[in-house]
């Protein structure tokens, strides 16, 4: 359709834009048809959504293959590339290496591996994160590069150095052991309130690889600092499920009050939105096209 031919590749929105690059968090095919019809041009399959939709906890308690399935949804269902949250790789180099490789069959068009141990918390919650060290991560973002070397399969390394208590300089060694290692690019990440140790990173870095940053908690910061900083990509991690929640919230305490529908009718999505949204017009003619005529 339309939408194919201004598609640009995940490799294009990362490493060569004039940046930033917005990706929007998804969690299933139906969060990925909304963020493309809203104009992203990107997908973050969060790891954190995807375990909350399937009703578990970011910790590694979804299985690798259930992320794949969720990603494959994500993938028939927009065009636009996905860059998904490969957490730490779900285990040493072997894992990581297949899990990429099983991605990319299923429609990814890179993954994001962060340096903690299996299993792994999510960055926001407690304050045990354990870091790889830092060899044996560089182990599995080569392995990676070695078994998906198609150059369009963008590999991210992101670090966890400034989450788990550690200075610049670590979070400095780190990057350049993963550029060296062969990532495309970095994600450096922050539980701060403020952008300042993002600044502090990106001021050192110069940019040897480009940054990706998720300002969850520092979302007061606006764009045009990213800019002027030279961050290449800004992923907005968590809105689609949040918003999910509170929307569904609203109107299951309005429905179970209100004992009727009538109310909220105005408010949700109309089911023809939804048919529209799930291209049930395809099969339509699809049916005039492929049935015997009656
Ligand atoms: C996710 O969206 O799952 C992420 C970002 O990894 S964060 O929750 O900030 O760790
Ligand atoms: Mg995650």
């Amino acid at each position: 359709g339309n939408t194919s031919e201004c598609v640009s590749t995940l490799r294009d929105l990362i490493c060569t834009g004039d940046g930033p690059s917005f990706l929007m968090e998804a969690h299933d095919a139906l969060s990925a048809a909304i963020a493309q019809r809203s104009g992203f041009k990107a997908l973050w399959a969060s790891g954190l959504s995807i375990s909350s939709i399937l009703g578990y906890r970011d910790a590694n308690e979804a299985s690798w293959t259930q992320v794949v399935d969720v990603v494959e949804r994500m993938a028939d269902a927009a065009e636009i590339p996905i860059l998904v949250d490969g957490d730490s790789g779900f285990g040493n180099f072997n894992n990581a290496r297949l899990l990429a490789r099983k991605l990319r069959q299923h429609g990814a068009s890179g993954v994001c591996l962060e340096d903690k141990a299996f299993p792994k918390m999510n960055s926001f919650v407690g304050d045990r994160h354990p870091l790889a060290e830092i060899g044996e991560f560089c182990g599995r973002l080569k392995a990676v590069k070695d078994q998906v070397p198609d150059p369009e399969f963008v590999l991210v390394a992101r670090i966890e150095a400034l989450i788990a208590g550690y200075s610049q300089q670590e979070a400095l060694a780190r990057a350049n052991a993963y550029a060296d290692a062969g990532a495309d690019a970095i994600l450096i990440h922050s539980c701060k309130s403020d952008a300042e140790e993002i600044f502090t990173f990106t001021r050192a870095w110069q940019n040897r690889l480009p940054v990706v940053i998720v300002p969850t908690k520092y979302h007061r910061t606006p764009v045009a600092d990213y800019r002027a900083a030279g961050i290449s990509t800004v992923i907005w991690a968590n809105h689609n499920v949040r918003a999910a929640i509170s929307a569904m919230r609203q109107v299951c305490d309005r429905i179970i009050q209100e004992e009727s529908i009538a109310g909220v009718e105005g408010e949700v999505a109309t089911l023809d939105e939804l048919f529209e949204l799930m291209n049930y017009g395809e099969l339509s003619a699809a049916n005039e096209k492929y049935l015997p005529r009656a």
